[in-house]
């Protein structure tokens, strides 16, 4: 695959409702769209870096810096026999997973799409729809949370999570069980807003029935997770600490978690998310598909990651009417709580031009030269 040309574009699309986690109150996104141009076709991709680096050290200015003057240089330069081999022409920019990813998953779309063949198909997918969650932000009072709660669990997602932090924690969650009752499936997540004092506290989640807690201590801390999985029955799961299948197994066999969000932008994108996913099923792990408030480009490739057969939890992989009020591309759809896995070539979707060029702020493209 010859590169020819690489277009780096940001778009800012304002969310339908403030989404307010403990590491702060999102209320638009500013996301950079990575476009390739190849001797065999286009491909895009989505960077999943927020505007600011508060749910990883990544952010959307740093992923379009270190794109601009080290990556996307890195794969103009010479040809690439595959989008496999993406990752050692870059093995010497250390970190910046998110921006790699979003690359690797253009440079995938591109191969993909000139092989016919759908990222699921090339994932190893074994299923054609997945059972969709949503993540719940931090309401303004509990009355508001069990509004929104309610609408979800009328529009059919399968379940539900909490954003909890101290000072929001037992009695939402407590409301919310009360009211919509045992059978629904109910999951926290607290974005590491806690520390090891705090295990006492987070273990009277146990009588809620929870599926999981997730990441309640800092990205650096399995220790802490260990300590909290042996004293709650809750299964935990990590989300920002798995930034690789090494890492994945690591914190496994520690002891720190019994549950895997996968993200594949925050381990460096979905051959390396695949790879979470072959050794989480090794070890027996269940795994389930996280999100990052992604545009449709990213939920279909996020829709592919979990059509494997290790996702056996559903996903934050929410229609887009959860986040976006007109999508970049064909909405997806909720259908009796699932979606839809794309069956296309590629990631199966593309923008819709008018659309993206509406929301678009700015567009650079870089050239072979
Ligand atoms: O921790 O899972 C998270 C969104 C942005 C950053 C981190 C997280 C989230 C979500 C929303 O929980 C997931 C989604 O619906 O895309
Ligand atoms: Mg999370």
């Amino acid at each position: 695959m010859k590169i020819e040309l690489v277009e780096l574009r940001r778009i800012a699309i304002p969310l339908v409702r403030p989404f307010r986690t403990s590491f702060g109150t999102q209320t638009e996104r500013d996301i950079l769209l990575v476009r390739v141009v190849t001797d065999v076709g286009e491909g895009w991709g989505e960077c999943v870096a927020l505007s600011d680096p508060v749910y990883s050290s990544e952010y959307v200015s740093g992923a379009h810096q270190v794109l601009r003057d080290y990556l996307v240089p890195q794969v103009l330069t010479a040809p690439l026999s595959s989008t496999r081999r993406l990752a050692e022409r870059t093995s010497s920019v250390v970190g910046h997973r998110m921006a790699k990813a979003a690359l690797e998953t253009a440079l995938l779309d591109a191969e993909l799409r000139a092989a016919s063949m759908s990222m699921a198909t090339y994932l190893g997918g074994t299923r054609d729809r997945v059972d969709c969650g949503v993540s719940v932000g931090i309401a303004a009072s509990v009355p508001a949370l069990l509004d929104e709660v309610r609408g979800y669990v009328e529009e059919g997602y399968r379940r539900i999570k909490l954003k909890v932090e101290p000072g929001w924690d037992i009695e939402p969650v407590a409301a919310v069980r009360a009211e919509f009752g045992e059978e629904l499936l109910l999951q926290v997540d607290a974005n590491t807003a806690y520390t090891a004092a705090d295990v006492r506290h987070l273990a009277r989640f146990d009588e809620f029935g929870l599926l999981l807690i997730e990441q309640p201590f800092d990205e650096e801390d399995i220790e802490s997770h260990r300590v909290l999985a042996e004293a709650i029955s809750t299964p935990v799961c990590l989300d920002e600490s798995v930034v690789s299948a090494a890492s994945a197994a690591d914190a496994i066999r520690r002891g720190a978690c019994t549950v895997v969000n996968i993200k594949a932008g925050r381990v460096g994108g979905y051959l390396e998310a695949a790879r979470v996913h072959d050794v989480c099923v090794a070890l027996a792990v269940p795994v389930w598909c996280g999100g990052m408030l992604e545009t449709g480009l990213g939920r279909a490739a996020n829709v592919a990651l979990a059509s494997l057969p290790g996702f056996t939890l559903p996903g934050d992989t929410s229609a887009s009417s959860r986040y976006y009020r007109e999508d970049i591309t064909e909405p997806f759809v909720l259908q009796d709580g699932r979606l839809a896995v794309p069956q296309g070539p590629g990631i199966g979707v593309l923008p819709r031009m008018d659309v993206l060029d509406a929301v678009t702020t700015s567009r650079e493209e870089l050239a072979a030269r």
